[in-house]
């Protein structure tokens, strides 16, 4: 089957070896030194709240001693091949919305929990569940390390959940988010390769199969209304940034999509 029709029906898809092992290497450096600023900074929550990730990798505290690493920075995450594969997927209409970076919780004190990503918004589920069909919230895991580390359910981009799924996904009826669900399948991901996924599809992290974890993830999109708030101006590159950027087309449209919906309220 070819990748846009795996994509359609499963709701992911793998892609081997699209980062070659320089921009990995390139990548995991500049991720190291951004993940260890975020620890010095937050590890009290890192241990109490037992958090998984970390979001908004581009944002320019990280970059105050290294100005020109977060434009190396951009310029990887917006690799010719990847960008690419993305439009022959998806089309062009897709802009940047925000980086990850998914880790192990401290000392595995927590389990992976079952989830759809808006969930944790304040947006009512029902609206989540009758918007899915016109939404597209992408993530784009790029591990750099080897891991075992997310588990799907293929096909539930494209429907809501059963009873089983929705009683463990929000927690009813005596159940946990951390249950077994029937039909998921578990992801193995070398560094180079790249998982694509619908954020509101089901799924959840693994954090026992992996020593360590350090998976980088960029969030892709459609815009639309329900995912645009959520939009970060300060993640984006400045003007200047943007000149340098060889395929800016997902910046763009993102720094587009923050001056549009201002004007729109000010007509
Ligand atoms: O990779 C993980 O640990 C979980 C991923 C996840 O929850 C997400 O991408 O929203």
């Amino acid at each position: 089957m070819e990748s846009a029709a795996i994509y359609r029906q499963q709701g992911h898809l793998i892609v081997k070896a699209l980062f070659s092992p320089s921009e990995v290497d390139a990548l995991s450096k500049i991720v190291d030194r951004i993940h260890g600023q975020w620890l010095n900074e937050n590890r009290s929550s890192y241990i109490e709240q037992r958090l998984v990730n970390m979001h908004s990798l581009t944002h320019p505290r990280y970059f105050e001693q290294q100005p020109a690493e977060r434009l190396r920075f951009f310029q990887l995450l917006s690799a010719k091949q990847l960008t690419t594969l993305l439009t022959d997927l998806f089309g062009e209409d897709l802009y940047f919305h925000n980086t990850q970076l998914f880790f192990n919780p401290y000392q595995n004190s927590r389990l992976p929990y079952w989830h759809r990503d808006m969930q944790y918004s304040p947006i009512d589920d029902a609206d989540l569940q009758a918007e899915q069909p016109n939404m597209l919230a992408l993530h784009i895991r790029i591990p750099l390390l080897p891991e075992t580390g997310i588990e799907l359910i293929p096909g539930s981009h494209h429907r809501w959940d059963t009873e089983l799924e929705r009683n463990v996904r929000l927690e009813l009826n005596g159940h946990t988010n951390s249950e077994s669900l029937p039909n998921s399948v578990l992801i193995g991901l070398e560094p180079g390769d790249i998982l694509i996924f619908d954020a509101q599809m089901l799924h959840r992290g693994n954090y026992q199969l992996n020593p360590c974890r350090k998976a980088l993830d960029l969030c892709v999109g459609r815009p639309h209304r329900l995912t645009l708030p959520y939009l970060d101006g300060d993640n984006l590159p400045t003007s200047a940034e943007l000149e340098a950027i060889e395929n800016r087309q997902w910046y763009k449209l993102a720094r587009t999509m923050l001056i549009e919906p201002r004007q729109k309220q000010a007509d």
